[in-house]
Order: C-alpha cells, then structure tokens, then sequence
C-alpha cells in the first residue's frame, strides 16, 4: 500500500510531509468532522500496514506483540468494523463521522468498539516511532508549558492517567473544546471524539494503549515500565502536526 492509500485508510489528509488527521472543534460540547471530503475512507474499512518494522521499537515494544497487536488485534477491530456496519444507516460513513454519531446504546456497541479499536490503534502506530523524535520547540511545547506546567509535568500526569485505568483502556492528551491541552482516559476501545459516549471530549492528539495485549509478553503485570518506555518512542512530530490541525 502506497503513502497515499495509507493515508486514505488511516482517515487522515496528508499535507506535505505531515500526516494530518481531518477534525476540527467547532464549540466546547462538539467535535465536527471535516468529513466533506473524498480522501477520508468509508466502508470497507482497511487495515493499513505499519510504517515501520514489528522490531523497529525494540526494546521498549517487543517484535511478537507488535505483530499480534497489529495483525490479529487491529486486524479484528477492521474486521468486525465492517461486519457491524453491514446491515447499519451508518455505513456510508467516513470513521470521524461514526465515532462521533455513536450512542452508549446496546444496539451501536458493536460499532462503538471496533471503530473506536480501529481509530484508536491507527493513531497509536503513527504518534510512535523508533527511537523517538525529540519534542518540537513550537506551539505545542508552548502549550505543554501553560496548559499542562511543563514537559515534565505532562509526563508525570500522562502516565498516571495511563496507570490508573482499571482494566482495559487508554489514556489520551487532547485538544479540549476550550483549545486548551487535557489528559483524559477513556475504559475498553472509547475514545475522546465519542461526544454521544465519553464524558469529556477533545481532539486526540497522543494516546496510549494500556490494554494488556498491548504490553504484557515484555512487561508483564509491570504497566508502569512500559508507559514510562513509551514516552521515549513518541513521534512528536506527527503529535505536532495533529494539534496543529485541531487548533485550526
Ligand atoms: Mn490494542
């Protein structure tokens, strides 16, 4: 699959170098797609492949489980995303659309979790990288400082929000509808855009898988080891590039 085609299937606009994700807060209490266009993908969703080798995060994030948790993990979300959709009014719609129009109700559960599982795993492999990318000196460093009180602040409430969720989840930092910086964590495969779901909403600009599939073979039952490993494979690149996008 090509660059572009990547991107298609990954609901992002590529703009130049960076990949961009196509949403934008319009008030405090919505978060409007800007679905109006025909780059972002509709059903059948695909499954994208990984921009870098299953190896390329050694040590922190072992070969085996990048393996599983992209081709039979994501690739479980991808499928049953599609098979949910089939008989659905909300099958002509791009994956922003979807997260955003479904309901806590029974009847949308099976929709709810594999788009969120699609989306949320989609943005965990691109805000990674091997190695890291040093965090930009720009507005979003600037807004790390007066929203979150540092770098070394944001860490320290990032993995704490990471650690805290019970079981299955993720934690995220967001663009809130205040265009201010927030972390916030969502239980099982819910995310942030979720307006009918979540509590609080905001543009996901970071998320960390803390699901133990997403982890255990190298860490174990030690959660804390691999957020604290994580932050130093962060793409803050592309971490700048999508707050970019949803500070407009
Ligand atoms: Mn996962």
């Amino acid at each position: 699959m090509n660059r572009r085609n990547f991107a298609k299937s990954a609901g992002l606009m590529t703009i130049g170098a960076a990949t961009l994700p196509l949403i934008a807060c319009k008030d405090s209490k919505n978060f409007v797609a800007e679905s109006q266009t025909p780059m972002q993908p509709v059903f059948p969703f695909e499954l994208a492949p990984l921009a870098y080798a299953f190896n390329a995060l050694e040590p922190i994030i072992d070969e085996q489980t990048m393996t599983i948790h992209h081709d039979k993990h994501h690739t479980g979300y991808v499928t049953k995303l599609n098979a949910a959709l089939e008989n659905s009014e909300m099958k002509s719609l791009p994956l922003l659309d979807i997260l955003q129009k479904v309901s806590a109700s029974d009847a949308d559960l099976g929709i709810r979790n594999n788009a969120g599982g699609h989306f949320n795993h989609q943005l965990y492999w691109e805000v990674l990288t091997p190695g890291g990318k040093q965090m930009p000196a720009d507005k979003l460093a600037a807004a790390i400082d007066s929203d979150l009180g540092g770098m070394e602040a944001f860490k320290t409430s990032f993995a704490e929000a990471a650690t805290k969720v019970f079981g299955s989840g993720w934690a995220w930092l967001v663009v809130n509808g205040d265009k201010k910086l927030e972390i916030v964590a969502t239980p099982n495969q819910d995310n942030p855009l979720m307006s009918g779901v979540v509590e609080t909403t905001g543009v996901p600009v970071l998320g960390i898988d803390v699901w133990e599939h997403a982890y255990y073979l190298k860490h174990q039952n030690m959660r804390k080891n691999y957020i604290d490993s994580f932050m130093s494979i962060i793409n803050w690149d592309m971490v700048g590039a999508r707050f970019d996008s949803a500070m407009g």
